[in-house]
């Protein structure tokens, strides 16, 4: 048993929480921040047309395959039909013998660069805005991925290299880095964060998952790099009405508080309590390398997951930039 201290206990009773900000039936959280005004803020900085996809591959065979959360599996793809099926009897027949192909996939909603709905975790029963953990049984019937996939992201992105920051291809594992050292770095890089940019944080973690090619060695204590809890970076988050963070990494944060032992406090902290959406999973290296050769961290941010009636979270190939800036 693990005598790290409950959710609550960690975050205190007095959290910072953006709970009921956005009236009693809200599902978006501090999406809500990113309206028209925001999608033109963003505009501002097209000039080039580059376009960064951001999803990572879903469902390589070789190498290490996909990175997932342990005890989630990739994808399953499967053939349903191809051309060998129109080697036996009993085939479909077209006037004019069109053939097609078909396929089915099983998929985690999480096993690949993803939205997590706002009710994706919770802590005390209750999820974003306090509803019933129960209305997650069966289906999640409240702040789902749904709302979020129905809005769509646009906005003003800005891209923090902490590994670069830091001299290294990737952090370390249980690496942590904290609302000063995202400061530092943006100021190293020349860019301000500023009020609802989509937050993007590039570890380098996917590309050691790609580089390194072993699963045993990448799970074998596993605990990510990233962000680290405490209640000024909370407040940081509350203060810079961060609508969206999105990373390299699993889970978005170090996957244990290296004080508490706490397993992923900041996904209760930020999205249960504050309603800022995560996207985790991203391949931000192309685009870092591009930022890094013209020195412009800021571009237009566009995604939109998929719209997953009472999904958990959905699959996403985020754009930066469909027109990046590069002055
Ligand atoms: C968990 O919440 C466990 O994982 P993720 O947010 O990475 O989907």
């Amino acid at each position: 048993m693990s005598d790290a201290p409950a959710m609550r206990e960690l975050l205190g009773e007095d959290a910072p929480t953006n709970w009921g900000k956005w009236g009693p039936d809200d599902e978006l959280g501090c999406l809500n921040y990113l309206d028209a005004k925001e999608v033109l803020r963003g505009a501002q900085h097209i000039r080039s047309g580059d376009v960064f996809t951001l999803q990572i591959q879903m469902g390589r065979t070789d190498g290490p395959g996909d990175p997932l959360w342990p005890g989630r599996e990739g994808i399953k793809r499967k053939n349903e039909l191809d051309e060998s099926t129109w080697d036996g009897e009993g085939a479909p027949a077209f006037p004019g013998g069109l053939h097609y192909a078909d396929d089915t996939a099983h998929i985690f909603l999480q096993g690949s660069t993803q939205y997590d709905a706002l009710g994706h975790v919770w802590y005390d029963g209750q999820l974003w805005n306090g509803y019933d953990a129960r209305s997650t049984v069966d289906a999640m019937q409240r702040a789902s991925v749904l709302p979020i996939a129905e809005k769509g992201i646009v906005g003003r992105g800005v891209l923090i290299d902490i590994a670069r920051h830091r001299g290294k291809q990737w952090l370390d594992k249980g690496e942590t880095f904290d609302h000063t050292d995202l400061e530092a770095a943006a100021a190293a890089q020349g860019v301000t964060i500023e009020p609802h940019d989509i937050l993007c944080v590039r570890t380098g973690f996917m590309k050691y998952w790609y580089e390194l090619n072993d699963k045993e060695k990448f799970y074998e204590g596993f605990c990510e790099p990233g962000l680290t809890y405490s209640r000024e970076l909370v407040e940081w988050f509350q203060q810079r009405e961060v609508p969206n963070l999105v990373t390299d990494t699993i889970a978005n944060e170090v996957t244990y508080d290296p004080n508490s032992g706490v397993a992923l406090p900041l996904h209760c902290a930020l999205m249960r309590n504050l309603g800022v959406t995560l996207t985790e999973i991203a391949w931000l290296d192309d685009l870092a390398d591009a930022c890094a050769e013209d020195g412009r961290w800021s571009f237009l941010y566009v995604a939109a997951p998929l719209k997953v009636v009472n999904g958990t979270g959905a699959p996403v190939n985020p754009d930066r930039d469909p027109l990046r800036d590069r002055g």
